[in-house]
């Protein structure tokens, strides 16, 4: 069938044989022969009924009105926007554009990493698609938007149970005019290790095909070399190299004598000459103060010629604050959230810092009445998530002492519940600064702040110090993470490793000093495409073969789930996460023009063998699954 379809596929008919579509066609994958969707999607909806769904307290699924959307022209084509640019103009025309506008411009972070940042990264591609086509009108002068990379791709197989490709591949046709940015961790690309070259470059390639514009890379230790193969691979692609200088220490603090200004201006400038097209500031833990913000900007405004975009999250609550002096300072982008999505972990509203910098002489690039609608919709929608908030409140001044990543909090608190750490958590936070400054003051930041956060889970779980560590380390089974990390393999920190605890971390093996990549065995994708075809009986596609070249156990497990229950990113988010109600119906449309309808009739008592058998209407006809309760 797969064949059949290939053959029917217009590009196909043309006479074209360039099989590239095959990725980004996934209609080709549907097959008339496959078993009954809408039965697969019952035993999910009966399963996750009568379960809940991993790592939230199972309850009853809450009940809302539908997310307020608001009214737009559909019909009429998007406006062009930064997308039309680059392709016009290509990387140095934009970045010559950029120079051009007096106004300050924009990134909206809402599809990525606003909702790492408070949701646990947990926001479904089907709230995304939902709102698509309006966002592409209503913010049509943004910069960018940033949809994909840091911990989404990895979350969307892992706990999403959908294809992180497919959201992008979609958001793309339905949003033609903005600049599409992902997050890349360098060598370490979408992942929490470093990865063979081929893959880091055959990431990009892809990703680069299926709609990424711009490519924010940063490497979690601030090692230029980390970055080298993705900047290349990025520039040759056509696309545009935003190249990120981590934000670690405070530049205030005289004390603080490691990450100095003169620091940042020689990364910078060794970025500038490594190829990049933007330069970005990644302040990922919010420890940016507003003078330190003026003052970097100033003098990296100085050094380069690079365009400049500041990223920060307002944990700290003074976001604005910063952004504004940042403005001051000359600042060309700056990375903000619908105000509904903004705040607290995540990054400050793009709502209010218009509101900030009205008659400034800087004003922001934005239609504030869009804002504000489409922020309802986000409003709405973050209910569905409400069991992966934080629970942080109100502005968190502490994050100026722990320095944990914004992306990270939310994540490392779901960890740290998950191995029973969850009443500790002010512990964990404490520990995770003393861990920083045992491993000699490191840039903190995926990977290396988990490395940080699994050391402080472990040594809190374990009732271990740092004199313990020290001292009897050389019996004690640090986390894998930990041992790689001072084996070298996320790459070198600044200012070198802790001679005495890597020595008690190693007990013996000799750490590396180069680039892990050039040390790393090439991936083989060939091999990878044929273990995967006969795992999963059908060809695979290039997009598949890279996630399984990334996380070979998660997209296993992706694919085990897909098999058991059919697709479930078509279900609604309160569905997939809670289930139906007894009596409650519900439409589905599993693809275009194709409704299913389900209504949930009752659930039987379990028997003997822990199996309950549960009743629905598909499409007005009984339907029953069994469904082994683990409660
Ligand atoms: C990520 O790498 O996922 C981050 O958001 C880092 O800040
Ligand atoms: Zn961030």
């Amino acid at each position: 069938p797969f064949l059949a379809n290939v053959v029917r596929h217009s590009n196909f008919l043309k006479g074209e044989f360039d099989t590239s579509f095959i990725d980004t066609t996934p209609e080709l994958f549907i097959f008339p022969v496959r078993q009954d969707r809408g039965t697969k999607l019952l035993s999910y909806i009966g399963n996750v009924t009568v379960n809940g769904f991993p790592g939230i307290e199972k309850k009853k699924k809450p009940i809302y009105s539908h997310p307020r959307k608001p009214k737009v022209d559909l019909t009429s084509p998007a406006p062009s926007g930064t997308k039309q640019i680059l392709d016009a103009h290509g990387a140095e025309g934009l970045a010559q554009w950029i120079h051009d506008q007096k106004d300050v411009l924009l990134t909206d972070t809402t599809f990525r990493d606003a909702h790492q940042s408070l949701l646990a990264t947990r926001l479904r591609s089907y709230d995304m698609f939902e709102i698509a086509k309006e966002t592409a009108r209503l913010q049509s002068d943004l910069f960018s938007l940033e949809m994909w990379g840091g911990a989404t791709f990895d979350v969307s197989y892992r706990f999403l149970k959908e294809d992180p490709w497919q959201r992008l591949i979609k958001l793309r046709q339905e949003v033609p005019n903005v600049l599409f940015q992902m997050l890349f961790r360098g060598a370490n690309a979408v992942g929490y290790k470093n990865y063979p070259d081929n893959v880091i470059r055959e990431f990009v390639r892809k990703s680069a095909e299926a709609g990424i514009d711009v490519f924010r890379i940063f490497d979690s230790l601030n090692w230029i070399k980390g970055m080298e193969v993705a900047i290349d691979e990025v520039r040759q692609s056509g696309k545009v190299a935003e190249a990120a200088i981590c934000y670690a220490g405070d530049i205030l603090d005289p004390s603080r004598d490691k990450y100095t200004v003169e620091y940042y201006k020689k990364m910078a400038k060794e970025l500038e000459a490594s190829g990049a097209h933007i330069l970005a500031i990644k302040d990922m833990a919010g420890l940016l103060k507003p003078e330190a913000a003026y003052r970097l900007i100033a003098e990296l405004k100085d050094t380069t010629s690079l365009p400049i975009h500041l990223h920060t999250h307002d944990t700290s609550g003074n976001g604005i604050y910063l952004y504004a002096k940042a403005i001051e300072a000359g600042v060309d982008i700056v990375d903000t959230a619908l105000g509904s999505m903004s705040g607290l972990t995540s990054q400050p509203s793009a709502n209010s810092l218009y509101y900030a910098m009205n008659g400034s002489g800087r004003e922001i690039r934005t239609d504030i009445g869009s804002l504000e609608e489409i922020s309802h919709y986000w409003e709405d929608v973050r209910k569905y998530y409400a069991d992966f908030e934080s629970g942080m409140n109100s502005p968190h001044s502490e994050i100026y002492v722990h320095e944990m990543p914004g992306g990270q909090y939310s994540n490392l608190q779901q960890q740290a519940k998950g191995v029973g750490l969850g009443m500790r958590w002010d512990e964990v936070k404490a520990m995770y600064s003393r861990v920083n400054l045992l491993f000699g003051d490191v840039v903190k930041v995926t990977p290396s702040s988990k490395v940080v956060g699994d050391m402080a889970l472990f040594m809190v779980q374990n009732d271990l110090d740092e004199y313990t560590v020290l001292t009897k380390g050389k019996s004690i089974d640090f986390p894998e993470s930990v041992i790689e990390f001072f084996e070298g393999y996320i790459g070198q920190p600044y200012g070198g490793f802790p001679k005495e605890l890597q020595e008690v971390v190693l007990k013996g093996r000799q750490p590396i000093t180069v680039r892990p990549g050039e040390l790393l065995e090439p991936a083989d994708f060939d091999a990878i495409k044929k273990t995967l075809y006969d795992k999963l009986e059908r060809p695979v596609t290039s997009h598949e073969i890279l996630a399984y070249a990334l996380y070979p156990k998660v997209f296993e497990e992706y694919t085990e789930t897909s098999k058991q229950f059919g697709n479930v990113s078509v279900l609604d988010t309160l569905t997939f996460l809670y289930g139906m109600r007894l009596g409650e119906e519900i439409e589905v449309e599993i693809e275009k023009g194709k409704t299913l309808m389900i209504k949930m009739v009752s659930i039987g008592e379990p028997q003997k063998d822990g199996k309950r058998t549960i009743y629905f209407e598909l499409n007005g006809q009984s339907r029953e699954v069994n469904i082994q309760d683990m409660t």
